[in-house]
């Protein structure tokens, strides 16, 4: 591996010495490795700073989160478990390289595992119903958390940087993408509808977790419940629907984000309803009822705005999301653009159950 894992495990106080790691999980950003130690498994990160402009503010958070669940979830029979970062030699929770790279790192949580593509409605209740329970944990923590990625999810502003990538067609690859640019900009509309009521007052910010594929929850093995919330970079605050909008876009497809048929894509039904009853079992408690009819318009949004996204990275030639092959951006920002279509065509059966529920 490229890092100097002996250093990067003597870094962190109590992790043990450095036996072997390998490169874990599937995410877009940070660097992430399963180290074992001759003490301890962990799970060592290796965070990107180009993006975590502030990475000690980051932490922060983190710690502020983690502090907050676990002091909650004491002295009660909940079977949550919240991370807990490692410490350096002063104290810190990260420990930076001789390089300069920015390293964080916590125990592995055994018996338990995440899915890229979620296997049935249960684990999808389940997963929903943690990240509802997370977000219940945090409304009465105090203070507002550092924007560790400032407009994350001001989809306008995507639109915008969108637009920009357009004019710049910096590496000539607009005129591969005429239908996906129409197919957005025939939405523009939707895109601010959220931050308008925001604006009015008549949806409410909180600190919501902001990146919740249903790939950082960790599942446990014996009993199936969602039990430990991870990824942790993006808790900040937000709106509720960001949460329940990604949950949508990640746990109610069959296919891979960056399956290239798109015929397998689509929304499926029972994965909204089961998606919608898990998270409104902890939310429901908070939401109020415009809020709540909102959830379904929010799958839709996100799963919009993380098209965009995507699109915007394949015009600027692949400067953000890890990419593995050539046209990989497209054929995501492809994906979620088609889960976009199957929301749209099930869009009223969406909204009644919610009202109904
Ligand atoms: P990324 O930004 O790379 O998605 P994550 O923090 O989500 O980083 O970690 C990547 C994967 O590593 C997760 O999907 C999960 O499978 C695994 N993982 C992360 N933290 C833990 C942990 N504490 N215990 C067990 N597995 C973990
Ligand atoms: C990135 O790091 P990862 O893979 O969990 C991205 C999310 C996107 C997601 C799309 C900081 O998440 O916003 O929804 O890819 N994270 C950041 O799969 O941009
Ligand atoms: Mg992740």
């Amino acid at each position: 591996m490229a890092y100097d894992f002996n250093a990067v495990c003597s870094g962190f106080a109590g992790a043990g010495k450095f036996v072997s790691g390998i490169p874990y999980g599937t995410g877009h950003i940070n660097d992430t490795y399963k180290v074992e130690t001759d003490k301890n498994t962990l799970i060592v990160q290796r965070v990107n700073t180009s993006i975590f402009r502030q990475p000690e503010e980051l932490m922060d958070n983190f710690v502020r989160v983690t502090s907050h669940i676990s002091k909650k979830l004491a002295g009660t029979d909940s079977a949550d478990k919240t991370l807990s970062p490692l410490r350096n030699a002063e104290g810190k929770p990260f420990f930076r390289d001789a390089e300069g790279n920015f390293w964080r790192s916590y125990i592995f949580v055994d018996k338990a595992r995440t899915y890229d593509i979620i296997e049935n409605d249960t684990q999808a209740f389940e997963a929903a119903a943690a990240f509802g329970r997370f977000q219940n944990y945090l409304a009465d923590m105090e203070g507002r958390l550092f924007e560790t990625i400032p407009n994350f999810h001001h989809t306008v502003s995507r639109l915008e940087a969108l637009k920009e990538a357009i004019a710049a067609d910096k590496v000539g690859r607009l005129k591969e993408v005429s239908r996906e640019v129409d197919f957005v900009m025939a939405r523009e509309k939707e895109c601010g509808l959220l931050l308008d009521l925001q604006a009015k007052g008549e949806i409410v910010e909180r600190t919501t977790h902001n990146d919740t594929k249903l790939n950082n929850v960790l599942i446990d093995d014996a009993t199936g419940k969602g039990i430990c919330v991870i990824d942790l970079d993006t808790v900040m605050p937000g709106l509720p629907h960001y949460d329940f909008g990604d949950m949508v876009r990640t746990g109610t497809s069959p296919a891979a984000e960056d399956e290239t048929d798109l015929s397998k894509v689509r929304m499926r039904f029972e994965m909204f309803e089961a998606l919608l009853r898990g998270y409104l079992s902890a939310a429901g408690k908070f939401l109020n009822p415009l809020e709540k009819s909102l959830l379904p318009f929010s799958g839709k949004l996100i799963t919009l705005e993380i098209g965009i996204r995507f699109l915007t990275d394949y015009l600027s030639g692949d400067v953000y999301f890890k990419t593995k092959r050539p046209g990989h951006n497209l054929d995501r920002c492809r994906t979620q653009l088609k889960l976009v279509s199957s929301i749209e065509e099930q869009f009223d059966a969406m909204r009644k159950l919610t009202d109904s529920l």
